[in-house]
């Protein structure tokens, strides 16, 4: 039996990505195998149902998918120098940060893959067929990746990637980088010399998309450089290093970051909540599909349609059961946040319906509240 972990996925993967970069600076032994076609076939479809990445293999011969249960498997088993802040308001936004990187930013993220396409052709589409058939040829591997990128291509309207929406996605993401430009001018990562769940959230679009892909790469080098740098420190961290500001301080350059996640995606998430409690009461007992049709969303200047993505519930429960099982001192501090940056309204909208995650399908299942309610 092996002793070290396996990770499935792919270089220009986003989820692959976070998961990558959390194993490095957790310093945990592991190896990375490309989720080829016979990879697909014969480990990620019959270990977990759906082909997709990435899937962790533990050395005892278990699956994990999702990189957020990913990493919580590991933060128990691992336990030294936790990626959760033990504080009560750095964990609230390291847990909100990680839904915005993780739900949101993949907007952006997409979008400068694939409307840029013309420009960045050829890499972009010998990634995939690298990763479906290595030993191909280049030529072959950019005309299978032709093919075998048409799901991820083709997703794009539904993400709210449409001409009307595209400059406003783009002057939100200038205005990200150059907030986090200012941020990591003065911090290793979000919340200080020690990377939070928050920063695995980011560096997954902010990685193998936005730091990767030729166009957005020298976007983010010429116009952010300390972005560019802590993709790189993401990457090839120091394992095991560093510490969360101490008296569990947030950064005020985060501020700017936090108020926009909670303008544009929150009312998002919001109409989620809704649609998944709407299906549930029209469906009792039965898996809730991934997507439940289409709603109006903003992001920046740009308003458009986007796709109904039921998982994003789960993500936002998260930060929500966090902030609600507070008490005392640690509550207030947390709603003073939470004002501060307009996340309060939604932090305190009560869930009619919890949802969870099931072992073997991606479509999600309702849930008992929590204790702590909301
Ligand atoms: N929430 C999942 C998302 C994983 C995901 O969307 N992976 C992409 C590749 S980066 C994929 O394989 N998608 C196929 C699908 O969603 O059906 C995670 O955190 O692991």
């Amino acid at each position: 039996m092996s002793e070290q972990y396996i990770l499935y996925g792919a270089d220009h993967s986003l989820y692959t990505g976070k998961a990558r970069a959390y194993l490095r600076y957790k310093g945990i032994d592991f190896r990375e195998v490309t989720a080829t076609r016979d990879i697909y076939k014969q480990v990620i479809l019959p270990q977990v149902g759906a082909p997709i990445v990435p899937v962790l293999e533990t050395p005892d011969g278990r699956f994990v998918q999702d990189t957020t249960d990913i990493i919580d498997f590991l933060e128990a088993a691992h336990p030294e120098c936790p990626v959760y802040p033990a504080t009560a308001v750095q964990r609230l936004v390291a847990l909100l940060l990680e839904l915005y990187g993780d739900e949101w930013l993949v907007i952006p993220a997409m979008h400068y893959r694939w409307s840029v396409l013309d420009r960045q052709r050829e890499f972009i589409f010998r990634e995939f067929g690298r990763m479906s058939v290595p030993d191909a040829s280049a030529e072959e591997q950019v005309a299978i990746g032709e093919r075998t990128s048409s799901r991820f291509r083709g997703s794009v309207p539904a993400l709210g990637i449409t001409p009307e929406t595209i400059p406003g996605i783009e002057q939100a993401y200038l205005l990200l980088l150059d907030q986090l430009q200012a941020h990591f001018s003065q911090y290793d990562f979000l919340l200080g010399s020690r990377p939070s769940i928050g920063d695995f959230g980011f560096v997954g679009p902010l990685y193998a998309h936005l730091g990767r892909d030729p166009v957005p790469r020298a976007l983010m080098q010429e116009r952010a450089p300390a972005v560019y740098a802590w993709v790189q420190r993401m990457n090839a961290p120091r394992p095991l290093s560093g510490e969360f500001l101490a008296a569990d301080e947030v950064p005020a350059t985060l501020l700017p970051v936090l108020q926009t996640m909670c303008r544009d995606q929150l009312p998002d998430v919001l109409d989620v909540v809704r649609h998944n409690a709407a299906w549930v009461e029209q469906h009792p007992g039965e898996n809730i599909p991934r997507v439940l049709g289409m709603h109006r969303f903003t992001t920046g200047t740009a308003t458009g349609e986007r796709y109904i993505h039921s998982y994003a519930q789960w993500l936002f429960q998260r930060p929500y059961a966090h902030y609600h099982a507070l008490r005392g001192r640690d509550r207030q501090a947390a709603e003073a946040l939470l004002r501060s940056i307009g996340g309060f309204d939604a932090l305190n909208t009560g869930i009619e319906r919890w949802v969870a995650r099931k072992p073997g399908q991606l479509e999600l299942v309702t849930a008992e509240r929590p204790p702590s309610g909301g």
